[in-house]
């Protein structure tokens, strides 16, 4: 359906990056139509959107794409400005702090991340290594980002609650598959009280897969992806 601000999402609902997209748009209380997509047979659509890298998420936004799932929340940010709570500071030193912050989780925390689930034995020791070392870079480096106040709704949250919890937002279902605790409440108990707070609310809860379904997601992730032992 295309008209007047008609918003639909092409994503996956197991997808950290299409859930980026679908917690902005809750959280800026933005009517969307979301279009699960199979990525083993990418739709007519998806291909049409998005024909540089063939992936999801896409936001249509009155039949234009918007592609980048940190692009699309910035512009989701900017087109609806008096929806809901900003999710960029508007100050450019905050905003700049923010960015560089999101793009640490994106770059190091969750390739860390994604290392322990495609590796085995002493390679997968390095990599939960190296993802607990960076958790402990983000416990410290991002103290004065951490809520004071407790997180009771979905009005509070911004660009970085998001990222962090697209990034982590699975770390039970990773820890039932690998049998290791990265997010861990006595090592990480900012992260880990602030991940809590946000997976515990309810607009959040709506669009995110089960545990099951997740634990499944991840086991799926593992199987296909392990890099063979050396
Ligand atoms: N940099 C992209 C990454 C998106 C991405 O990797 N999407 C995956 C799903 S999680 C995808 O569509 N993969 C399809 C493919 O690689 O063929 C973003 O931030 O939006």
């Amino acid at each position: 359906m295309e008209g007047e601000n008609t918003v639909t999402l092409h994503g996956m609902r197991n997808s950290p990056f299409s859930f980026r997209v679908e917690m902005a748009l809750k959280i800026k209380g933005i009517p969307y139509e979301f279009v699960e997509e199979d990525l083993k047979n990418k739709s007519e659509l998806l291909l049409k959107y998005n024909p540089v890298h063939k992936k999801i998420p896409i936001l249509v936004h009155n039949g234009k794409p918007v592609l980048e799932s940190f692009v699309i929340v910035e512009y989701i940010d900017e087109t609806w400005k008096d929806n809901g709570p900003q999710l960029l500071p508007q100050d450019p030193y905050n905003r700049a702090q923010v960015r560089f912050w999101t793009s640490f989780l994106q770059q190091q925390l969750l390739v860390a991340m994604r290392q322990v689930l495609i590796t085995e034995g002493e390679a997968q020791e390095k990599a939960i290594k190296e993802a607990i070392d960076t958790l402990k870079v983000v416990e410290e480096g991002m103290l004065e980002f951490f809520p004071t106040t407790t997180i009771t709704n979905e009005n509070q949250l911004g660009f970085l609650d998001i990222v962090i919890c697209s990034v982590l937002g699975a770390h039970k279902a990773i820890e039932e598959v690998i049998g290791v605790k990265l997010v861990d409440p006595e090592r990480n108990p900012l992260v880990f009280s602030w991940l809590e707070a946000i997976l515990e609310l309810p607009g959040v809860k709506e669009i995110r897969p089960t545990h099951e379904k997740t634990v499944a997601f991840i086991q799926f992730i593992r199987d296909n992806l392990k890099v063979p032992r050396a």
